[in-house]
């Protein structure tokens, strides 16, 4: 059997279930837009589906998935070389889903962390879709033979799950259909913690809004954040290795170099001597200086919708050009009479 070529091509994705962060951001989004310059088709998507295995208010989701969608495209993600879509309105997402669930054992689901954090002490009360989410995010990815996905480290576990999702496929149907995805989990800022505890990542349903920076924050709320965020009394030091035992520390670095495109030691370089008294504010104003232009083009976009509507819209006739024809061959490959 010959090996096939895939079609150099990214997929990624954030759920509409919050205010996106700096942590969306930094992980994920800043990844989007520099690839979509580089050799690769690239298709971006507001997970909605995966949104609602907890609950999320209707009007809201309506609300979270444009805001998400604004927030892409303030951050340089273009209609023109992205195709941007709203998982629900690409059926195939769901409909691979289920040969999935089919193809994934109970097993290689149980050793899910994601789950297992999200789902508590009461995992007996979680959704079923819960549970099933990594299924639905190898299929998102498969969907499109998507070959590279941009994301945090978070989403290290998930992307081996639909690695081995893939190759089980393949194996089972002994054939050569669906290509094993390469994570990319690159920069200063895979793992952005939060303000309030360098042991959490940060994240949009933390309960508490004092341990993230959302994309909608004011330069007020942002620089009083960070003057609040949780550190040591220690002056930082001039080398990376000076970060090692001090979490909080180390997710400040981390969030000034990757903002400034920098690594770590050219900032340690800079700071390395200085109390938080003096990095925080340099921060703050990094931080304002980028994410500003950002919050206002969001607000722009949101003042007026359906213009993401239409984006939308015409991101999932584009996509499915490309979903529906794998969705008729796998179910070709399984058996389904067409
Ligand atoms: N703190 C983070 N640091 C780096 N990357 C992060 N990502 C999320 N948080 C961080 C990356 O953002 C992408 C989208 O994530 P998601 O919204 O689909 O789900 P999540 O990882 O569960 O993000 P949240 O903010 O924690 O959402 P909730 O609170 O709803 O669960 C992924 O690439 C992720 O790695």
């Amino acid at each position: 059997m010959t090996t096939p070529t895939f079609t150099p091509r990214v997929f990624s994705g954030i759920q509409p279930s919050g205010g996106l962060t700096l942590g969306n951001y930094l992980g994920a989004i800043k990844r989007f837009v520099s690839m979509q310059d580089e050799a690769f088709e690239t298709i971006y998507c507001m997970v909605d589906l995966h949104a609602i295995t907890v609950w999320q208010d209707p009007a809201d989701l309506r609300r979270n998935t444009r805001e998400l969608a604004a927030g892409f495209i303030a951050s340089g993600i273009s209609p023109e070389k992205s195709i941007l879509i709203n998982q629900s309105q690409v059926p195939e997402h769901a409909q691979l889903a289920w040969i999935f669930n089919c193809v994934a054992r109970m097993g290689w689901m149980k050793r899910m962390t994601q789950f297992k954090d999200k789902a508590g002490k009461n995992a007996e009360a979680a959704s079923l879709g819960l549970f099933g989410y990594p299924a639905l995010m190898a299929a998102d990815i498969l969907i499109y033979h998507a070959t590279h996905v941009p994301v945090g480290e978070d989403q290290k576990q998930h992307l081996e799950l639909t690695r081995d999702i893939a190759a089980k496929f393949n194996h089972d149907y002994g054939v050569d259909f669906f290509p094993l995805t390469e994570p990319v989990i690159e920069g200063a800022a895979t793992r952005v913690m939060s303000l309030r505890d360098g042991s959490k990542k940060m994240s949009k349903s933390d309960p508490s809004d004092a341990s993230r920076i959302n994309m909608t924050d004011d330069a007020d709320t942002i620089a009083k954040k960070i003057r609040k965020a949780k550190t040591d009394p220690d002056a930082l030091p001039s080398e990376a290795e000076g970060l090692a035992d001090r979490p909080e520390a180390r997710n400040l670095v981390n969030i000034y170099a990757a903002l400034n495109d920098q690594s770590v030691a050219e900032v340690l370089r800079d700071v390395g001597g200085q109390q938080f008294g003096a990095f925080k504010p340099l921060l703050a104003e990094l931080a304002v200086s980028k994410l500003s232009p950002i919050s206002s083009e969001m607000a722009r976009l949101m003042a007026d919708p359906s213009e993401i509507d239409q984006i939308l819209k015409r991101g999932a006739r584009q996509a499915r050009d490309i979903t529906a024809p794998i969705l008729e061959k796998t179910y070709e490959i399984v058996g389904m009479v067409r």
